[in-house]
This record gives structure tokens, C-alpha cells and sequence, in this order.
């Protein structure tokens, strides 16, 4: 390994490489006793004092000196004007985003079906929306206007009735450009609540928070604790680790836009990782060089350096196929193939949350427009897991209607069975329904 005065380099052929890269992928979010403790008491709290409890503890964390509950719902009309405090520029850049995002999943919806066999008997498949969804909002660095538009039109393009969003305001610090999303993203409820406590309110239900039926949306460890514990109550999305990007070129793109394309994962936060793969060693101090240059530029320049020294790596591969290989191994959560002919590769790719095609294709367009989904597998749940979408919101449950043949038949079928495990109840029960021939 090369200490690169950024980030490392590293080299695919290296005999040491696979231990390398095990180490470089190493990621584990911690888990903290004390934390865990703090928050199941939050949850017991919020179960049993209700809205109290949320008052007491908006007070003690975000600085925020509420009387009532009622200090801590925004009505749908607080959120259409956060429409007209946002600028023109703003507020059509959102539209755009959304109707894009909701174009891509409306593609995504399933429909209920069904079959008859020639017996008459019926089976299929009713796909229902939640009755209420909730939308985890954090506040801070990482409040995206843009998250909100990922998690909110899925549900609604699903048909969730209801979808309940809580959003900490620290010290009163509204984000207007969060609320003008939820506005756009058809979000039917807000209060401003944040923490294991809001997890607790949506999972349980208080005199005013209503309780959902899944929970989603990103958040500190407090609020991905609290998640675990309420799982099973609920369902919850995914637990995110941090973002990812995995870029893999062959030496014939601008390397200032590979390095900003590295940046755009490393200024999230400073375990993010940003990786680039490349046969062309001599790319490889290129976009080393653009990263010096360019990295002083950037508002967040100080996480972003942080993120490149401590998971960062520009490693040098053999060939496409040995890129590749890496790549799958990786299981990014975005993965950019910056080359001439991406679809040569794409059918290579098993493990990855969102491909972007072709030099033109910035993760970036990604994150905010394109249309799919910004909410991805990360930490390599690639391999078993999608990107966030309508399916989330769905579910199905099965149909079967026999006709008095179909159940004479699958009587017998099921009798045999039930007798096999000793189950006599259910051996009769599909007996009485046997034809006497
Ligand atoms: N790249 C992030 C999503 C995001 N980017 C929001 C900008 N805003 C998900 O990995
Ligand atoms: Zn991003």
C-alpha cells in the first residue's frame, strides 16, 4: 500500500490485495451499550407518558421551551407556505425532482392477479398499501430536501392514505426547504419531534402522534437504535450504514470530473467511501492531482478530506474484468462505469444499489432527479438487498377460492398430509369437504 498524500493506492495484482481491500471495506457501526440503554429507555418513557414524554424530551434536546403538544404539529398550511419562502428556482428544481421520481416508481407499482384452474378454483395475489407510513427526517448536516422527496412519493405512489413525517427543529431552526418537499412529496402530516423519541411516538402511537404501520428515513445512531427496537412492532427500512461510490474508468474521462465524482461521497460524511478503480496507472495520478486541486474548493472540504485518508483508495486493476470482479466483490451502493461502452460491462455487475452509465452519468443527477431511488443498499447489502421503493409500501396477501371440485380434490391431497404430521383436526376439516363419489 501506498500512502497517496489524499487517499491510498493500492494495486489489484498486490499478492496481499484481498487482505487489503478486506480491511479497507471493514465497517462496523457501533454499538454502544450505554447508547442502547439510553434509548430503550426513551422508548419505555414515550409508551407510557405519551405526549409528555415528547415535550419533556423536544425540551432537554432540541432547546426548544414547548408548552403543548400542539407547539410541536405543523399544519398542512405551514408546509405550503414554506413553498413561498423558498426561491422560484428552488421550488421548480423540487417539482421537477418529483415528478421525475414519481414517474420512475410509478413503474414499479404491482398489481393484484389472479388465476382459475379448470375445477374453478380461484388463486392469486391482492396487493394493499400500508394503512400509514412515517417519514424519519433528521435535522442538522444531514436534512436533505431531497431524501424527503425519495421516501415520501414511493408511499404515496403506493397508495399509503397517510404519511406522517417528524423532523427535529434544534432550537427552532426550520429547514424550509425540507417542508417545501414535504409539501410537493404530498407528505400529510408533520410534527417536529426527532430522536429515539420520534421513532418511539410513530412505533406506538401518543395522544397526538399517530401510530404507522413502517418506519423509514435515515438518522443518527439514537434514531437507527431505536429502529431496531421497534422493528416487529413496525416494519422499518433498511438501517444505512454510510454512502458509498465506486468508480470504475478506463483512463478517458475528465479526471476533475472522477475526482468531484469522489468528492460528491466523501462530503456526505467522514466515513463515507469514494473508490476508484483503474487499469490506467498514469489516470490514476491524474485524478490524484484534480483531487489535490480541487479538494481546497469545496464547503465541506475538511469531511471530505477526512472520509478520502480513512476509506478512500485509487487502485490500479489489471483489466475491465479484474475491475469488475472488485466491483462485485464491493457490492457498492453506487457504482459510476466511466467508460465507452458501459453496456459491455453492465451485464457482468451483480452487486450494486444504482449503476450509473457512461461518462455523462454523475452520481449526483442520481442522488437528486434522475428518478430511482437515492435510498440504496450500503456496507455491501447489495448482494441481498434494492434500492428503496414502491414495493416497501406494499404487501401482499394471498387468495384462494376453491370450488366445491377444487376442494374435493385438494381435500384428499391435504388429508394425506395433515394425517403424515399427526394433525387430525386439519385431516378432517379437509375431509368433510371430499366428494363422495
Ligand atoms: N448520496 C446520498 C443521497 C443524497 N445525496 C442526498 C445528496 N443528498 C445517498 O447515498
Ligand atoms: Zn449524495
Amino acid at each position: 500500500m501506498t500512502a497517496g498524500t489524499i487517499t491510498r493506492r493500492l494495486n489489484a495484482q498486490a499478492t496481499d490485495f484481498n487482505t487489503q481491500l478486506d480491511q479497507l471495506l471493514s465497517w462496523e457501526s457501533v454499538s454502544d451499550a450505554t447508547i442502547n440503554q439510553r434509548v430503550l429507555d426513551i422508548i419505555d418513557n414515550v409508551r407510557s407518558r405519551g405526549d409528555a414524554a415528547l415535550i419533556d424530551y423536544t425540551r432537554q434536546f432540541d432547546g426548544l421551551n414547548v408548552a403543548q403538544m400542539s407547539d410541536l404539529i405543523l399544519p398542512r398550511e405551514r408546509l405550503e407556505l414554506a413553498l413561498t419562502r423558498i426561491t422560484a428556482e428552488q421550488r421548480t428544481a423540487l417539482e421537477t425532482a418529483a415528478q421525475r421520481v414519481r414517474q420512475y416508481h410509478e413503474k414499479q407499482v404491482q398489481d393484484s392477479w389472479r388465476y382459475t384452474e379448470a375445477n374453478g378454483t380461484v388463486l392469486g395475489q391482492q396487493v394493499t398499501p400500508l394503512d400509514r407510513a412515517g417519514l424519519y427526517v433528521p435535522g442538522g448536516k444531514a436534512s436533505y430536501p431531497s431524501s424527503v422527496l425519495m421516501n415520501a412519493i414511493p408511499a404515496k405512489v403506493a397508495g399509503v392514505p397517510e404519511v406522517v413525517m417528524v423532523v427535529p427543529t434544534p432550537r427552532g431552526e426550520i429547514n424550509e426547504l425540507v417542508l417545501a418537499a414535504a409539501a410537493i412529496a404530498g407528505v400529510d402530516r408533520v410534527f417536529t419531534i426527532g430522536g429515539a423519541q420520534a421513532v418511539a411516538a410513530l412505533a406506538y402511537g401518543t395522544e397526538s402522534v399517530p401510530p404507522v404501520d413502517k418506519i423509514v428515513g435515515p438518522g443518527n445512531i439514537y434514531v437507527a437504535t431505536a429502529k431496531r427496537h421497534v422493528f416487529g412492532k413496525v416494519g422499518i427500512d433498511m438501517i444505512a450504514g454510510p454512502s458509498e461510490i465506486l468508480v470504475i474508468c478506463d483512463g478517458k474521462t475528465d479526471p476533475d470530473w472522477i475526482a468531484m465524482d469522489l468528492f460528491s461521497q466523501a462530503e456526505h460524511d467522514e466515513d463515507a467511501q469514494s473508490i476508484l478503480l483503474s487499469p490506467d496507472a498514469d489516470f490514476l495520478d491524474q485524478v490524484e492531482a484534480s483531487m489535490q486541486r480541487l479538494l481546497p474548493t469545496l464547503e465541506r472540504e475538511e469531511i471530505a478530506r477526512i472520509s478520502l485518508r480513512e476509506r478512500g483508495a485509487l487502485i490500479h486493476v489489471a483489466d475491465m474484468a479484474q475491475a469488475v470482479a472488485v466491483a462485485n466483490r464491493i457490492a457498492p451502493e453506487h457504482l459510476e462505469l466511466s467508460v465507452e461502452n458501459p453496456e459491455e460491462l453492465l451485464p457482468q455487475i451483480r452487486h450494486a444499489g444504482a449503476i450509473f452509465m457512461g461518462r455523462y452519468t454523475a452520481e449526483a443527477l442520481g442522488d437528486y432527479c434522475a428518478g430511482p431511488n437515492h435510498v440504496l443498499p450500503t456496507s455491501g447489502t447489495a448482494r441481498f438487498s434494492s434500492p428503496l421503493g414502491v414495493y416497501d409500501f406494499q404487501k401482499r396477501s394471498s387468495i384462494i377460492y376453491c370450488s366445491p371440485e377444487g376442494a374435493s380434490e385438494l381435500g384428499k391431497v391435504a388429508s394425506v398430509l395433515a394425517r403424515g404430521e399427526s394433525l387430525t383436526a386439519h385431516a378432517r376439516s379437509a375431509e368433510y369437504r371430499i366428494k363422495a363419489d
